[in-house]
């Protein structure tokens, strides 16, 4: 047995013991009210779900396992000194609660590596199967489910596995899973976008900069890009959509293909991490509509008023949490202005910012009118020459396995029960509060 599943069992058995403890001793204590607007808008605050891998604050954002993205930006080994974390270090972070040393992250890059020479040419064929033009959303989780037929938290399951035992299938399962994952994004990616010109992962590099190598990006800017990327987008708390969905799933002792795979069919919405695609379709419309490369802010709040005054949503704003500029965002910006301080479509992102902020807000309705993160990732991937942004979600989706996957196997640590949450049917909820 590895040392980090060594480690897994050390933390994880205490852990689950006093889950059993709360459930069993302390179980009938409220903890919170809850009214009805909240269940009627989306259960937003609703304090419900288990999550230990990160968790979002309203003003400050996400925090993992307690570190903000600038500390771990500190922190988390990196492979050039003014490089980015590796993202291996951050799911050693969200998986064990400890920071890692560059030994367990040297140690992850090389079981990534390793677990993604053996994908089943099955898994291939059945891309191959799809249209060319369709979308990579539905390429990527395609691929997924046709991966699951490796699941061995399923031929463990049929073996007649002890319930305690659980987390350690759904560990290998997310290890392999989590390896391949940029092995099939840049296959989608060279398949619909470069000729199905395909290339080799290199056993040698990690797992964000493979991807960049698989997408046929050699620069070491792009690899940096890819690592900051892999990075903010791997988790936000547990009651967003894809770590939801995920969750849910994962609790009927669905494996973690089928698990993960409802989670990529949620963060292909446009309200969730589809938007990355959209502002791009939203700022080249602008770009067309307005006839200039480089508009004025005025033009840009007319476009943006415009957008409101259709009954629609103006992509990579707003937020269900969020009640600050997104860090994510931050962090990205602080990025381009480092290494592309001339980057046209940066300069138009900040302009964006300065203007559609007021314009939500003056809706009075939005209740966070700041940038979230798809606001500027697809302009500082398309600055970088990857510019076909129907990709973008795939990326978010590679990303986000890092930690929706690493909290899979923290609800088996755990020992949590399937989930089903009461509903009840519209004149339950006007009789309950004296509906007139
Ligand atoms: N543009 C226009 N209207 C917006 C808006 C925006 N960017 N954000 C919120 N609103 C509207 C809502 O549509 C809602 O209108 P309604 O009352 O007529 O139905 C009202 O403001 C109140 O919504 P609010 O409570 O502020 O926001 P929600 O929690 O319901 O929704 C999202 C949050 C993120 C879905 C919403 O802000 C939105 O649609 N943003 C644009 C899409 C987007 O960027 N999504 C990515 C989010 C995230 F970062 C991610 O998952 O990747």
């Amino acid at each position: 047995m590895d040392h980090i599943k060594q480690k897994i069992i050390e933390i994880g058995r205490p852990k689950s013991e006093t889950v059993k403890r709360l459930i069993k001793e302390y179980g009938d204590q409220p903890i919170q009210e809850v009214n009805l607007g909240q269940v009627l808008t989306g259960m937003k605050g609703v304090v419900s779900l288990l999550t230990c891998t990160s968790k979002l604050d309203p003003e400050e954002g996400i925090r993992f396992r307690g570190y903000t993205i600038p500390q771990l930006q500190e922190l988390l080994p990196k492979m050039q000194v003014d490089g980015e974390p590796l993202p291996e270090g951050l799911f050693y972070l969200m998986l064990t609660g400890e920071l890692p040393t560059k030994d367990d992250v040297n140690f992850i890059s090389n079981q990534w590596a390793q677990r993604a020479m053996n994908i089943p040419p099955h898994v291939f064929d059945v891309i191959n199967a799809l249209p060319k033009d369709a979308h990579p959303m539905i390429q990527f989780n395609t691929a997924i489910l046709a991966m699951s037929t490796e699941s061995q938290f399923r031929k463990a399951y049929l073996a007649g596995m002890d319930k305690k035992d659980y987390w350690d299938p759904t560990y290998e399962g997310v290890m392999d899973l989590i390896a391949r994952l940029p092995v099939i994004a840049s296959y989608i990616y060279r398949r619909v976008f470069h000729n199905e010109k395909y290339i080799e992962l290199d056993p040698a590099l990690d797992w964000a900069g493979n991807l960049a190598h698989m997408m046929g990006y050699e620069e070491v800017e792009v690899k940096r890009l890819m690592r900051l990327y892999m990075m903010i987008h791997a988790d936000h708390e547990g009651g967003n959509v894809s770590a939801h969905a995920t969750h849910l799933v994962g609790s009927a002792l669905s494996n973690p293909y089928y698990s993960f795979s409802a989670g990529m069919n949620g963060l292909a919405g446009p309200l969730h991490g589809m938007a990355n695609q959209n502002v791009m379709h939203w700022i080249h419309k602008m770009l067309r509509e307005i006839g200039e490369e480089n508009p004025s802010e005025d033009q840009i709040r007319e476009y943006a008023k415009e957008t409101l005054s259709k009954g629609q949503v103006i992509p990579g704003y707003g937020h269900a949490v969020l009640r600050k500029t997104d860090p994510r965002f931050t962090v990205q910006l602080e990025f381009a202005k480092k290494y592309l301080p001339d980057a046209p479509l940066i300069q138009l992102v900040e302009k964006i910012y300065n203007v559609v902020p007021e314009i939500l807000l003056a809706t009075g309705k939005v209740k966070n009118p700041w940038p979230n993160v798809d606001a500027i990732s697809g302009s500082l991937l398309s600055s970088y020459g990857i510019t076909e942004y129907p990709i973008y979600t795939v990326l978010f989706g590679v990303s986000r396995a890092l930690g929706v996957l690493t909290q899979l196997i923290w609800d088996r640590l755990y020992g949590l029960p399937i989930e089903r949450p009461k509903s009840q049917n519209l004149a339950w909820y006007m009789n309950k509060v004296n509906y007139q």
